[in-house]
């Protein structure tokens, strides 16, 4: 969607949630590109329903869901300029905007879920939150992203050379264009709302999500073999416009960032419980999954992709601190 386009989107949709938000002196307008009731929608809610109780029904949060205000890269955009005041978006679409993104968007970065909340939730984490400032955001929370892995209509993966020529469908960022050329397949960024129908087309062959994502999309219906390499732990932002930041006063921009870390616990449960019964649906609807998968040439294969993004003591720096987080 263009921005003019989503502008007047988002123009309407305000106008929709007007009676909704009367009580409310401040209502922040929050864009997610998932549908009601996925884990990411329901924890900005929590959040907002918690900003409303700490502010004395002065502060409140309408979430936007299924992309209703456009795709994510574009909502970054709007973001920026306070169309819109909290985006929950991947950390990917942010790559080519804040670089300290790019380090946790690298293949295999994380040894695991468990480990990427320890990075996430300590100093490393605080310092990527911080890096959103200079660039009109202010960092709120992370969220989770669960392991992404590769998903096809052709044939079942269960090996690099499997990739070979396939076109996959990767997220706006150019670190996921050479992870797949560095694999062999050829990648083609697109949004997301532009998936499901590129598979049931051939315009690509497949694409690669996580479990709840790979579910609710549909996008399981088109493309029926799913290969559990792994390849991606991409944690999740909730940013707020700095614009928007600005007209708050300290101690209601403190509320907020309050507000914002409890939700992270919320979060991480109905992620849990979604991530199992997203696979359940999967597993039920005749998908086949592919888990037994050699990660190591994966693995290998990614060192040109860290060579050509890691460059800057800053970005080795810090993939260097993630890598010493026990
Ligand atoms: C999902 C993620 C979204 C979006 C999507 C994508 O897992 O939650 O924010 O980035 O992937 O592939 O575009």
């Amino acid at each position: 969607m263009n921005v003019l386009k989503s502008l007047a989107v988002s123009l309407l949709a305000t106008a929709a949630f007007t009676t909704a938000a009367a009580a409310c002196e401040v209502t922040l307008k929050s864009s997610d590109t998932h549908p009601d009731g996925y884990p990411t929608v329901e924890a900005v809610k929590h959040m907002g329903k918690l900003l409303e109780e700490r502010t004395g029904g002065k502060i409140c949060v309408e979430v936007y869901h299924s992309a209703q205000l456009g795709e994510e890269k574009d909502t970054i955009e709007q973001t920026k300029f306070g169309v819109i005041d909290l985006n929950r978006v991947s950390m990917g679409p942010f790559n080519n905007l804040v670089e300290e993104t790019k380090v946790v968007s690298l293949p295999y970065v994380f040894k695991g879920v468990d480990h990427m909340h320890r990075v996430m939730d300590g100093p490393v984490g605080d310092d990527i939150l911080k890096a959103f400032e200079p660039h009109g955001y202010v960092g709120l929370a992370f969220f989770d992203g669960g392991s992404r892995s590769f998903y096809n209509s052709v044939k079942p993966i269960k090996s690099i050379e499997d990739l070979d020529g396939m076109k996959v469908r990767v997220m706006q960022s150019d670190i996921f264009v050479d992870m797949m050329s560095a694999l062999g397949a050829n990648a083609t960024p697109l949004p997301y709302g532009e998936v499901y129908s590129s598979i049931q087309t051939g315009v690509i062959d497949g694409a690669e999500n996580n479990w709840p994502s790979y579910e609710s999309s549909g996008h399981f219906e088109v493309a029926g073999y799913y290969t559990l390499d792994e390849h991606l732990i991409v944690p999740e932002v909730l940013v707020m416009s700095k614009a928007t930041w600005d007209t708050l006063s300290a101690e209601d921009q403190a509320t907020v960032r309050q507000a914002a870390r409890d939700s992270v616990p919320v979060m991480r449960d109905l992620w849990q419980a979604r991530e199992k019964a997203s696979e359940e649906k999967v597993r039920a609807s005749g998908v086949e999954v592919i888990t037994e998968i050699d990660k190591a040439p994966f693995m290998a294969a990614m060192d040109s992709v860290y060579e050509k993004h890691v460059t800057s003591d800053k970005l080795k720096d810090l993939v260097a601190r993630i890598r010493a987080t026990d």
